[in-house]
């Protein structure tokens, strides 16, 4: 008989013994252990792997029932698990949420605003409200937590200044835009006493250069030259005129640059050209026309950067690449035009045109020579050389979206600055 059997009968004897009669025969928890005694486990507790454990509460046998094994040895609680009622339940010293540990103030990692607080709950999180924050979006600003939301208010991005429009907030370039102006189609924003202003600045001919400085915030203007015409001949010799040059350029705020709008002072004589340049660079040029001579007109300007010889005359040639023309010869052979490099050469009837751009004054018969970049030539003239005009300055223009005309204005030159 194998011995729990005989346990059993044993104990069924001892009851007939005391005179009872039952069939209700407490045999559980009476199991015999691997050397072949019996153990009793108390209320509660099974034998697993031959010791009694409380299966609700123990992390080797956790859940643990019947006879603890196979399917019935419940489970092993891991590092920072306990068994709680027969599952393992994880352990945290400060809060537990969502079935994670997160140390006392640590904040929740999907929201900034929420916070470990175990005075408040160990299980949910707390609002971490009065805190910076960042709530992702450029558009605002001063992000802080309130009710557990991170939230900011509208960025200002206005700078200040009302003539150059109203700046807004561009979320998706993560950028303050500029807006649009209020200022007239004619007129431009000026920043510093946020007054639209005219944009069109005009100088004429007055003999002497002039400056004119690039406004704060101004970083492109338009400039406009005109070319002096020439002087007329006598006997009906009709002077030429000046190029017309224009072109946009971009500017540097606070830079001043020199502006000669030219002229033709003296007899017969030669257009000067007039011109913009930054600190003695020239940004453009527009050339003079040539001086009329007797019966005899003077050569129109070109757009190009080299002068003219007289158009109807022996002569001298003009300059090339910014520096003078050359005289006429003969007793009454005229200057030729000024450069912007160097002057014209001096003639026997009339000096060369000065540096820069400046023209040559005509004699009786032969027409003075106009001023450009690139001087214009003189005339050749002495007794019974017959009469000519005197030849065009050249032009220049560095600048972009260009728009050049030879030959266009027949009055003395001006300077169009304009503001974009
Ligand atoms: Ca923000
Ligand atoms: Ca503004």
């Amino acid at each position: 008989m194998k011995p729990f059997k005989l346990l059993c009968l044993l104990a069924i004897l001892a009851t007939f013994a005391n005179g009872c009669v039952t069939a209700d025969v407490e045999v559980q928890g009476e199991i015999q252990d691997s050397e072949g005694s019996e153990t009793d486990c108390s209320d509660g507790q099974i034998l697993c792997d031959d010791v009694c454990v409380d299966p609700l509460t123990d992390d080797l046998f956790c859940g643990a029932s019947g006879d603890c094994i196979g399917g019935n040895d419940g489970e092993v609680c891991e590092t920072d698990y306990d068994c709680v009622d027969g599952i393992c339940e994880l352990i945290c010293d400060d809060c537990k949420i969502d079935e994670t540990c997160y140390a006392k103030g640590e904040a929740n990692p999907a929201n900034e605003c929420e916070r470990c607080a175990t005075a408040i709950s160990i299980t949910t999180w707390t609002d971490n409200d009065g805190v910076t924050c960042d709530d992702g979006l450029y558009c605002t600003d001063g992000d802080i937590c309130g009710s557990g939301t991170c939230a900011g208010t509208t960025l200002d991005c206005s700078d200040s200044i009302a003539c150059n429009g109203t700046e807004t907030c561009n979320e998706a370039t993560d950028t303050c835009d500029p807006g649009t102006s209020p200022c007239g189609i004619d007129e431009y924003c000026d920043e510093v006493t946020d007054t639209c202003c005219p944009a069109v600045t005009t100088f004429v001919y007055t003999g002497s250069a002039t400056t004119w400085t690039v406004p704060t915030g101004v970083t492109a203007i338009s400039i406009e030259v005109w070319g002096s015409n020439g002087v007329n001949g006598t006997g009906g010799g009709i002077a030429g005129n000046g190029a017309r040059m224009k072109g946009d350029f971009v500017t540097v705020p606070g830079t001043t640059l020199t502006i000669y709008a030219g002229g033709n002072p003296g007899a017969q004589a030669g257009g000067q050209g007039s011109s913009v340049d930054d600190a003695g660079t020239p940004l453009i040029v527009a050339g003079g026309g040539g001086g009329g001579g007797y019966g005899m007109a003077g050569g129109d300007a070109l757009v190009t950067t080299d002068g003219t010889a007289s158009p109807n005359h022996t002569g001298g040639a003009g300059g090339t690449g910014g520096d003078g023309g050359a005289a006429g010869t003969g007793a009454w052979g005229t200057g030729g035009g000024g450069g912007w490099l160097s002057a014209g050469g001096s003639g026997s009837g009339s000096a060369g045109g000065a540096t820069p751009c400046r023209g040559s004054v005509g004699t009786t018969y032969a027409g003075g020579a106009g001023g450009g970049y690139s001087g214009g030539g003189g005339v050749e003239m002495y007794s019974g050389a017959g009469t000519g005009g005197g030849g065009a300055g050249g032009s220049y223009n560095v600048g972009t979206s260009q728009s050049n005309t030879a030959g266009a204005n027949a009055t003395t030159g001006q300077v169009v600055i304009t503001i974009l």
